[in-house]
């Protein structure tokens, strides 16, 4: 596992990672109130290589526990320069369901002086699928303790109506291939806004992933979903292109 050797390596020289910013918007799609962390890794010989390559690989090699804690630790620099934000962070499954991972978080959480509040933790079915009785205690811990829980690429798995009656959780993301279906499938519209209903009924803000055209956004805003992420708004962006945009905004 050459290719695991090189992210151990990037981790521990702390050489070729990053992390971007995407923001989040409220239903105007004018002001940024949240952003979503997400991990790149430039390699020196291959180039960029996406999370979704090299998490899968970094979960079966145990390297995910340190990568998590890399990624817990700029999210939380992040959260101390812009605190008006909230700031999610994808957590993979091993991960959310590891022995310290509360216990670091909330050091760190701890140590850069940042209210639980501005942080959400973006899970995936895949917790809940793992472990339920665990994944439970901890999503019941952390929000006790003020974090919030986003389920991330809702409706993409097998079951995510029951996963909501299970798991109490803050946030719902409507994954972007339901985002990208409206307009263009028969039924999309009818989905979509059956999520937000049920999402609100249950006391639940509703963010949909991946909106890349006008049209979709109007279509969001008729069917009441809160908040909106997308290439139409923002791609993911730099810590500094960041604060040049909330800079914008003021
Ligand atoms: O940003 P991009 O579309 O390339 O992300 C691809 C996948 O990698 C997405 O499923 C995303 O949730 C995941 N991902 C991005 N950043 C992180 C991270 O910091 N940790 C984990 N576990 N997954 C991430
Ligand atoms: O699985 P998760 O939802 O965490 O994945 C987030 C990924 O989706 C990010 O890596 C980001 O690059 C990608 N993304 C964000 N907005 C858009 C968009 O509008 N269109 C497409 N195709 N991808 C997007
Ligand atoms: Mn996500
Ligand atoms: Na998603």
């Amino acid at each position: 596992q050459r290719l695991a050797q090189q992210l151990r390596l990037a981790l521990e020289n702390d050489s070729g990672l990053t992390q971007l910013y995407q923001p989040i918007f409220d239903i105007n799609g004018k002001k940024t109130v949240a952003v979503e962390a997400l991990l790149r890794w430039h390699h020196p010989k291959l180039g960029p290589i996406s999370p979704a390559d090299f998490v899968p690989l970094a979960e079966e090699t145990g390297l995910i526990i340190p990568l998590g804690d890399w990624v817990v630790e700029k999210a939380c620099q992040m959260a101390t320069t812009c605190p008006q934000l909230i700031v999610a962070i994808n957590v993979s499954p091993l991960q959310f369901l590891a022995e310290n991972f509360i216990s670091t978080l909330m050091t760190t959480v701890a140590r850069h002086g940042i209210n639980p509040r501005q942080i959400e933790l973006e899970i995936t079915e895949g917790v809940l699928l793992e472990d339920k009785e665990r994944a439970l205690q901890n999503i019941n811990t952390l929000r006790e303790a003020g974090f919030s829980i986003a389920l991330d690429d809702f409706g993409t798995g097998y079951s995510s109506l029951s996963y909501l009656i299970q798991f109490p959780v803050d946030t719902i993301k409507i994954d972007q291939t339901f985002t990208q279906s409206l307009g263009v499938r028969d039924n999309s519209a009818t989905i979509v806004e059956s999520v937000i209903t049920l999402g609100h009924s249950l006391g639940i803000t509703v963010t949909a992933e991946g909106v890349e055209t006008d049209a979709q956004r109007a279509m969001l805003e008729a069917a009441g979903c809160d908040l909106l992420q997308g290439f139409l708004f923002s791609r993911p962006l730099t810590a500094d292109n960041l604060h040049a945009l909330l800079d914008q905004q003021h």
